[in-house]
């Protein structure tokens, strides 16, 4: 869910708003915006199968949100793009307050819906406890306000938002839920980057996954909390999920092993890297299977712990592509039961901002390094192509960007 995982980015980073268009200008984009609404979207959401009456009472009255942020209205010159130190720092996502906080109130809902869970787990195949802890990284278990009229806000981004191509299609697909979905525009709420309900999920990803499990023939993302769960689980199950098999495990890796052997494509055998001398944290264990393939991860390389995760953890990263998204969630739903805390400690350096980094990822893709995309963000891609640049100079692999790296690295 590639639009999560920019929002997510966009949460961390201070919003730009549309200060720079003065005030006088706005009756002028708010006629165009009418305009394209008529001339633009109305014919392609007819086109995709939306009633004329659903459309029209849709946008009867819907002026653009000017409260959003990140928006290039036309005539004004696009957002600043402001220097934002590296967004995601992986010791404050996944400290153990961010854990000890959700705990006691997800063992609780665990406990309140035990019934519709286990009937979310024989359907889907996901357990419980994965399913509540995306709930809670969500939403906080439905408690977060989900404030925005999704349509406008929709419509907004559709129009003037800095991603907006990327936006029309999701507009569209609003406008179908609220065709025939038996919702109401007034229920149709979602985050200002159009991530709706409970499970936040983009209209698309709604159409798709969203499942009625209280049987009232309404999909109802909002408040009913059967369908909420019986929707996360049929996302989980949609994109790949393999029942029985844990997300991962934390270890401990010998120094002699490097850290840029992680990612989905290096997979080696639970056999293997028992040879390579890699054990589980005490409490944890690996998988039984020696034969199995399982996947090295480390969101902070040499600065963080390791863990070896199974092919449901990139499940989890379907739901938002980020390492520490998915292994929060992993673990948060270890620690409703008797998962231990995470036990390697978190010491990512710091000094650098995104630009030093895609600097740095674009001298390394100029060597042939393959680092994902030259976005400043720092994916098992770019953790693996600095492991092996380190490699290649002769330094021992660190596989994480530090103050000095970031001006050297490709260099
Ligand atoms: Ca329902």
């Amino acid at each position: 869910m590639r639009l999560f995982a920019a929002a997510l980015v966009i949460a961390f980073a201070a919003p730009a708003h549309a200060e720079t268009l003065p005030e006088a200008q706005r009756p002028k984009v708010e006629a165009q915006f009418q305009s394209w609404l008529a001339s633009t979207v109305r014919p392609a959401a007819l086109k995709a199968g939306v009633g004329a009456k659903t459309f029209d009472a849709a946008f009867s009255g819907v002026a653009l949100d000017w409260s959003l942020p990140d928006l290039a209205p036309p005539g004004a010159p696009p957002p600043r793009v402001q220097r934002q130190p590296e967004f995601s720092d992986p010791a404050r996502y996944v400290a153990e307050p961010n854990f000890s906080g959700l705990i006691p109130e997800g063992r609780k809902r665990l406990s309140e819906n035990a019934r519709v869970l286990a009937e979310v787990e024989r359907r889907y195949g996901v357990p419980a406890e994965i399913v509540v802890a995306i709930w809670a990284r969500e939403s906080r278990y439905g408690g977060a306000p989900v404030r925005n009229d999704a349509l406008r806000a929709l419509a907004t981004l559709s129009f003037m938002g800095a991603r907006r191509q990327q936006f029309l299609p999701e507009l569209i697909a609003a406008l179908k839920i609220l065709d025939g979905d038996h919702l109401t525009r007034e229920e149709m709420r979602s985050s200002w980057a159009g991530a709706m309900g409970q499970p936040q999920f983009l209209p698309s990803k709604f159409l798709e996954n969203a499942v009625d499990m209280d049987g009232d023939g309404k999909r109802d993302i909002w408040r009913s909390t059967p369908d909420v769960l019986g929707s996360i689980g049929r996302y989980l199950q949609l994109h790949g999920w393999i029942a029985g098999r844990p997300w991962g495990v934390e270890i401990d890796l010998p120094a002699g092993v490097s850290c840029a052997f992680e990612g989905p494509d290096q997979g080696k055998t639970v056999a293997e890297w028992v040879t390579l001398g890699v054990k589980p944290k005490p409490g944890g264990a690996l998988p039984k299977d020696p034969g199995r393939r399982v996947f090295l991860l480390m969101p902070a390389g040499r600065a963080g712990p390791a863990f070896l995760v199974s092919e449901n953890f990139y499940v989890i990263k379907k739901y938002n592509e980020s390492d520490l998204y998915a292994l929060f969630v992993g673990h948060l739903a270890d620690r409703y039961g008797a998962g231990r805390p995470i036990a390697g400690r978190w010491t990512a350096p710091k000094g650098f901002d995104r630009e030093d980094v895609a600097a740095m990822q674009r001298r390394l893709e100029a060597l042939g390094h393959n680092v994902g995309s030259a976005d400043g963000l720092v994916g098992f891609r770019t953790r693996v192509a600095i492991g092996r640049w380190q490699q290649s100079k002769g330094l021992p692999p660190t596989c994480f960007p530090d103050a000095t790296l970031v001006k050297t690295a490709g260099r």
